[in-house]
């Protein structure tokens, strides 16, 4: 029966599929290690059956069961278009051609608002703890060269999603990048990058972001949305001057804090004007205002943009918010009546909250006026086809969001973290812990000086909060026992100095109490960081793994210990980003046949039929899978 369900089956009609059993034919197996790969992905897939995911903040499976289907993009006559290939045609082409100077002139000349889709990037590490896998963006990647094709960008890369690849899916960001890139040439690529960060929580030597920023643009980054978690200038820099050594177009960013509109607020619009006359004589080609909490109010929006747009007449504009408070449109809609070139926006289903506003919505408030993004509205709606069902298949990552929270003008929690905060308390079953928690942070954000909040900092405040509701600490607590407090790791390093210089100086007598004998650095750290020896990591790497390129070098200055046991993860399962989400977040029925791509050409067809029952001497059992017509099995230590 198993011969008979794959002769019948129609990739072996189409001769698309390996034909011959695996041990028949090793050759046409990938060989990692000496071992078999799909040998490899077995091993990954009976351990899932017998014991579950191990995808960590997963709870449940997946919703969604059946297959995911795909939209058909039609034409104006209402036929469907021929999307064999990707899209052509798009400001990617400007870029390459012309170069960023000439492109952001071109950008600044067009008439109405672009859009920048964040759907790959920031939408889902807002809404689904940035768990959305490459293979899930592949399935969906020409249909979206189509619909997106006059987009500013699609963000894709960068922020939390490179060691969130790592880390929690076993993939390589760099592989991520080339294979999107190869999908989409037509439509810039986006990276959020955090200055001298790089896409790391602190700062790193110079030379570590300077070759980070070359890999990136080689492999596939266009626009670097270059941003620094305090607005220090000097750390800024770091990353400005390293995209411009790379070859790339920066934009540099004021993260945008507080409310401008309150006179009693620390950030004003004299202190915005002021930062952006400094980001402009470092020398960017856009300038990206970056509203990380979904704080900027529509009348700020147009007081904000209208004073630079005033200023800065050529410069060109490109906003980004989260929709926390509910008037992500509102604002955006502002921003371009106000002169902004380009907005964010997320696809409907993966939008509103603290992701980006609908870019529907947006796409309706500005059509047919003297903004309009000029994209293919009944396309763009076709695109949304797919995600209102990735939303289903992804739903063990959501956090539980009922609507919008106007807190957010008291708490300012950035998108992403709000999620992630509001994932704990649930996790912790304390109904009041989630109020608790958002008061805390607005006391911890006070005593750290009301200090600029996104990644690194945002964390900063959060692990003060939460040491304070868990040690239930007052403010005035926290500064009376500062010097025999166990302060979180990350607030020690914001108080040395190892994030930047907050605006206004750090808060005293807190920092000196807090430090004890810890040193206090007045300038930038980068400064005092020895450079990477990236030849040695090379080399290092290669001993320990076998091999190494520029792109495991890169990831490894970031990153040492995650990239480490990323590669101990590969050597024993395989490269797993070609599993389809369904199987890597959970088992099969029994008898479910399912598809898996190795290559293109070379599908593997697979089938759970059984598994076995418990060894009471080894703690292991057996699982039987059908793979390409013949049984398999795997054994598995039982960790339940
Ligand atoms: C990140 O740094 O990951 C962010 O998304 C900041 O907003
Ligand atoms: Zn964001």
């Amino acid at each position: 029966p198993f011969l008979t369900s794959l002769l019948s089956h129609p990739t072996f009609i189409e001769g698309t599929c390996w034909t011959t059993f695996i041990d028949d034919t090793p050759e046409l197996f990938s060989l990692i290690g000496g071992q078999n790969r799909a040998q490899k992905l077995l091993a990954y897939l009976g351990d899932v059956a017998v014991n579950g995911s191990s995808i960590k903040g997963q709870i449940g499976e997946p919703k969604l069961k059946g297959d995911i289907i795909k939209p058909v993009l039609l034409d104006s006559a209402g036929k469907p278009l021929d999307i064999s290939q990707p899209a052509t045609q798009g400001w990617k082409q400007i870029l390459d051609q012309q170069g960023p100077e000439a492109w952001a002139k071109a950008i600044r000349a067009n008439k109405g608002c672009l859009i920048m889709d964040t759907t790959w990037r920031d939408a889902h590490q807002s809404l689904l703890a940035t768990r959305v896998r490459t293979v899930d963006f592949l399935n969906i990647a020409r249909e979206t060269s189509y619909a997106l094709s006059n987009a500013y960008s699609l963000e894709c890369w960068g922020g939390a999603t490179f060691d969130v690849a790592m880390r929690f899916l076993y993939e390589d960001p760099w592989d991520r990048l080339r294979k999107l890139r190869k999908a989409v040439p037509n439509i810039p690529f986006q990276m959020l990058l955090r200055g001298a960060n790089g896409v790391a929580y602190s700062s790193l030597p110079d030379n570590a972001i300077y070759h980070f920023c070359k890999q990136a643009k080689k492999n596939g980054v266009d626009i670097f949305r270059v941003f620094d978690a305090l607005n220090d200038v000097d750390q800024l820099e770091v990353g400005i001057k390293a995209v411009q050594a790379a070859g790339g177009v920066v934009e540099a960013t004021v993260c945008y804090s507080g409310d401008m509109l309150n006179p009693h607020k620390k950030y004003n619009l004299e202190y915005y004007l002021s930062l952006v006359d400094k980001i402009v004589s470092l020398g960017t080609h856009v300038l990206g205002i970056k509203d990380m909490a979904g704080v900027l109010k529509p009348q700020a929006a147009t007081l904000l943009v209208g004073s630079i747009r005033k200023k800065y007449p050529d410069l060109p504009i490109h906003v980004h918010t989260h929709d926390s408070a509910g008037t992500g449109v509102a604002s955006m809609v502002a921003c371009a009546q106000a002169g902004a070139d380009a907005v964010d926006a997320a696809t409907d289903s993966m939008s509103g909250m603290t992701s980006q506003p609908s870019i529907g919505a947006i796409l309706a408030s500005l059509e047919g006026t003297e903004w309009d993004p000029k994209l293919n509205i009944p396309h763009v709606r076709a695109l949304d086809g797919y995600w209102q069902q990735l939303r289903l298949l992804y739903s063990p990552f959501e956090a539980g969001l009922t609507g919008p929270d106007p807190e957010v003008y008291e708490h300012e929690i950035p998108g992403g973290q709000l999620t992630n905060l509001l994932f704990q308390a649930t996790q912790l079953g304390l109904g009041t812990q989630w109020a608790e928690t958002k008061k805390a942070y607005e006391a911890a954000n006070d005593l750290l000086g009301d200090i600029v909040k996104v990644t690194p900092t945002s964390k900063v405040v959060g692990d003060l909060a939460q040491f304070m509701v868990s040690n239930k600490l007052s403010a005035q607590d926290v500064i009376d026992r500062a010097e025999q407090l166990d302060f979180p790791g990350s607030v020690l390093e914001f108080l040395e100095g190892l994030m930047g210089q907050p605006y206004g100086g750090f808060p005293e007598p807190l920092r000196s109490r807090a430090l004890r004998n810890r040193r206090k650095l007045d300038k930038r750290p980068g400064l005092y960081l020895e450079p990477l020896d990236l030849a040695k990591i090379k080399n290092e790497i290669k001993e320990k793994f076998g091999t190494a390129t520029e792109t495991d070098v890169a990831s490894y200055a970031m990153y040492p210990k995650v990239f480490e046991d990323y590669r101990k993860f590969v050597q024993k399962y395989g490269d797993l980003s070609v599993l389809p989400t369904r199987y890597f977040l959970a088992r099969p029925e029994i008898g479910e046949e399912f598809h898996v791509e190795l290559e293109q050409g070379k599908v593997l067809i697979l089938k759970l039929l059984a598994i076995g029952p418990l060894s009471e001497q080894t703690g292991q059992r057996e699982v039987f899978y059908e793979m390409n017509g013949e049984v398999r099995q795997v054994t598995v230590d039982d960790n339940k």
